[in-house]
């Protein structure tokens, strides 16, 4: 089955009760039991829930998994991954991602002995320095929030399997349709289905994809045990959301190209952090391992202090200034202050998230118009 046809059909079937096309919103937390541990597969919502089956099954397909596993954020996915290790173990990330896994890793786990290293993984090399008898999992996003930055994952993955690690990616920014990083050779494939499966920034949800049976059994197990699961009505609305992806996917790669061109080209712009541009640092490695570049961009205007940055923004009327990405609408954000504030200034500004970076979110509304308010916004 291709891809547009996955994301309508993949893993779905039609529902048994009735036959409803749409997989229905089993608004349940239990099931009648013929007599204790007797039933029809499902026990309790936390444990099992027909929606949110029919969802992994998605995930699953999406890419070309044999195992998905739903949670309550995508937050609460990563939380799952570290919960595989125990105290001692290491992981190595990549130093430019979401504020909020950063956050996790250091001012969670870290208290219970993991250990996190964070390092550019632009070149192979220093990965592997910090690769030690400890370490457990490489992290990498890519592309990464926020600077957009795009990592060799079949390179990582190949250093991975040398030394025994879960290489997990972060494949948020990319969604399915630009990328399947199983098939690059990762271990486990998450995302923050809150944005482009879902689609429509009415969602808050997470999801796992992978292939090793022993690792699935062992986050199926966090699922019910930690009990993180996302409710039946938004594993529906994520399921609704996943079979217009690759419609959606298509105009924002289509608009996010004609914004980046535009900004590239005004004078203004002191940089843009887009991997379709030939100028972008990892150009090449996004060619070879992307089926398109992406939606998302971030830029700085030259000479802009802080506050010019936040009033450029202000300025912005179509692109609405909010937390969140991946949905139909365009979204602009300041990370410094918004998605990244967790990080400390140091930490933030080695990978290059000043006070002067500002990331759009390109929806999929006419692209002229979003040219028209990006333009307007410049004095
Ligand atoms: O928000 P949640 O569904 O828990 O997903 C967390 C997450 C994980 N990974 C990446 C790459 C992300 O971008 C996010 C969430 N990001 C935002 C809310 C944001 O505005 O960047």
């Amino acid at each position: 089955m291709k891809f547009n046809t996955k994301t309508i059909h993949g893993g779905q079937i039609i529902d048994p009760a009735y036959n409803s096309v749409m997989t229905p919103i089993y608004q349940t937390s239990t099931y009648a039991q013929d007599s204790p541990g007797i039933n029809k597969g499902f026990e309790y919502s936390r444990t099992h829930n027909p929606t949110r089956t029919a969802l992994q099954n998605a995930f699953a397909s999406l890419e070309n998994a044999k195992y998905g596993v739903a949670f309550s954020s995508g937050l609460a996915a990563v939380d799952a991954i570290i919960k595989l290790l125990k105290p001692g173990d290491e992981v190595i990330s990549t130093n430019d991602l979401y504020g909020g896994t950063y956050r996790l890793f250091t001012k969670i786990f870290e208290k219970y002995g993991v250990k996190f290293h964070f390092t550019s993984m632009h070149n192979l090399e220093d990965v592997k320095l910090l690769i030690n008898q400890k370490t457990k999992i490489i992290w990498a996003e890519t592309p990464t929030n926020p600077m957009i930055n795009v990592f060799d994952i079949s390179g990582l993955a190949e250093i991975s399997k040398s030394n025994n690690l879960l290489f997990v990616v972060d494949n948020t920014f990319a969604s399915p349709y630009l990328q399947n990083p199983l098939e690059m050779g990762a271990d486990v494939v998450m995302h923050s289905a809150t944005k482009y499966l879902a689609g429509h920034s009415d969602v808050v949800l997470g999801a796992l994809m992978l292939n090793d049976e022993e690792v699935a059994e062992k986050l199926y197990f966090t699922q019910n045990a930690s009990g993180a699961v996302p409710g039946p009505q938004d594993c529906f609305l994520t399921l609704r959301g996943i079979k217009t992806l690759h419609v959606r996917m298509q105009r924002h790669c289509e608009n996010a190209s004609k914004v980046a061109h535009f900004l590239n080209s005004n004078q203004m712009v002191e940089k843009v952090y887009w991997p379709g541009l030939e100028t972008h640092f990892n150009h090449e490695v996004a060619k070879r391992q992307m089926r398109n570049f992406g939606g998302m961009l971030s830029f700085r205007i030259k000479g802009y202090t802080k506050d010019q940055t936040i009033k450029f923004l202000e300025r912005l009327h179509l692109f609405t200034l909010a937390e969140s990405l991946g949905g139909v609408e365009s979204l602009c954000g300041h990370p410094a202050t918004m998605t990244h504030a967790s990080i400390p200034r140091e930490e933030r500004e080695k990978s290059g998230v000043t006070d002067s970076l500002i990331r759009l979110s390109v929806g999929i509304e006419d692209s002229d118009d979003l040219i028209e308010d990006l333009q307007n916004a410049f004095l």
